[in-house]
């Protein structure tokens, strides 16, 4: 299978690193793109190419040019999505998604949208890089029992394949293609989007735990994000070395009192209660294709 980076921990197990340190095994798939604008309440006055609506014209023309793959294409993984939301309240109008294979793609996708025609009336007002991933805390966690049980080394040729073979056959399964190249679910309009960390103070420090005790609490967390199945779908992307936070989190929902359901419901569970900081929220809903002439261009008439 070709879309996946090498987990790191194989990197770090030649130093005597305390096993309990252990990072998850992850999973990487789509890299994403959040881009947040603001139009220009001037835009409507702008005669310049084709006038505010020509120019959103452009913008259509990519958003169809990138529309979403099929849930059943085995080489989804290879192209990617863009889409359009509604952003309410806030200094923010719309955010753009972007899922692409490649940071190069995503660049590229950055770069079309700035040297369109409907640049000139976007005027942004954030972003943030990260890539969508798949923690496998419960894997990890029986990989390092069994090793341990066998007195296989981690980081030796054997826990290497081990961990190869694991993962393989991970990336076999449908759902996990489904969650690295995640596709919004079409009776899901809504999104809500926010960044955040884990803690790392001195007496609540997400990066001491033991990965067994990590594993237990990912696993409650996994349980009650389980019990929102069908009415929210997750997209997790991580984005330590990419950008401000460790994680960006993008939701998705019929509803959008299901987030603040499914939010307030994980602010007791233990990750979040005690270890999880959070950036600012976005809140807002789709603008399929066909509408966005009528959304964007149309709006600033009834202003
Ligand atoms: O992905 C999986 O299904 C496996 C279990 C799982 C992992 C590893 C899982 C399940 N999540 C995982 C990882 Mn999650 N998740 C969040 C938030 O607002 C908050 O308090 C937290 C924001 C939500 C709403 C959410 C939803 N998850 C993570 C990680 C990485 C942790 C790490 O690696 O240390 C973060 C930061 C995070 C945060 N999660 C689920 C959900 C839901 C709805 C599920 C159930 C998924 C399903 O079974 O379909």
């Amino acid at each position: 299978m070709v879309y996946r980076s090498l987990p790191t921990p194989l990197e770090l197990t030649d130093t005597p690193m305390n096993q309990d340190l252990f990072p998850p095994l992850v999973l990487d798939g789509w890299f994403v793109l959040h881009q947040f604008f603001r139009v220009d309440p001037l835009a409507a006055e702008d005669e310049a190419h084709g006038g505010f609506q020509g120019r959103t014209e452009s913008l259509v023309d990519f958003l169809s040019q990138w529309s979403e793959p099929s849930d059943s294409d085995p080489e989804r993984g290879s192209r990617g999505w863009s889409g359009l939301y509604r952003i309410v309240g806030g200094e923010t109008d719309y955010m753009l998604m972007h899922f692409r294979p490649s940071l190069e793609a995503l660049g590229d996708a950055e770069r079309e949208i700035r040297r369109s025609p409907a640049a000139r009336d976007l005027i942004p007002t954030g972003d943030y890089v990260s890539v969508v991933e798949l923690g496998l805390y419960a894997v990890t966690d029986a990989l390092l029992e069994q090793a341990q049980e066998e007195g296989i080394k981690p980081g030796g040729p054997e826990w290497t394949a081990r961990v190869e073979k694991v993962l393989e056959e991970e990336l076999e399964k449908r759902y996990v293609q489904s969650r690295l190249f995640p596709l919004q679910p079409a009776n899901m309009p809504y999104v809500c989007f926010y960044p955040m960390d884990k803690r790392r103070n001195p007496d609540q420090n997400w990066y001491t735990l033991p990965v067994r005790e990590r594993a237990d609490l990912m696993a409650v967390h996994g349980q009650t994000g389980r019990r929102y199945a069908g009415r929210i779908s997750q997209i997790i992307s991580g984005s330590v070395g990419l950008d401000d936070w460790e994680w960006a989190v993008t939701l998705f929902s019929h509803d959008p009192l299901t987030f603040k359901a499914l939010v307030t419901e994980m602010r007791y569970d233990e990750v979040s209660s005690v270890y999880a900081e959070f950036g600012s929220f976005w809140v807002g809903h789709r603008i399929p294709t066909e509408g966005v002439l009528g959304e964007v261009a149309g709006g600033m008439d009834r202003e």
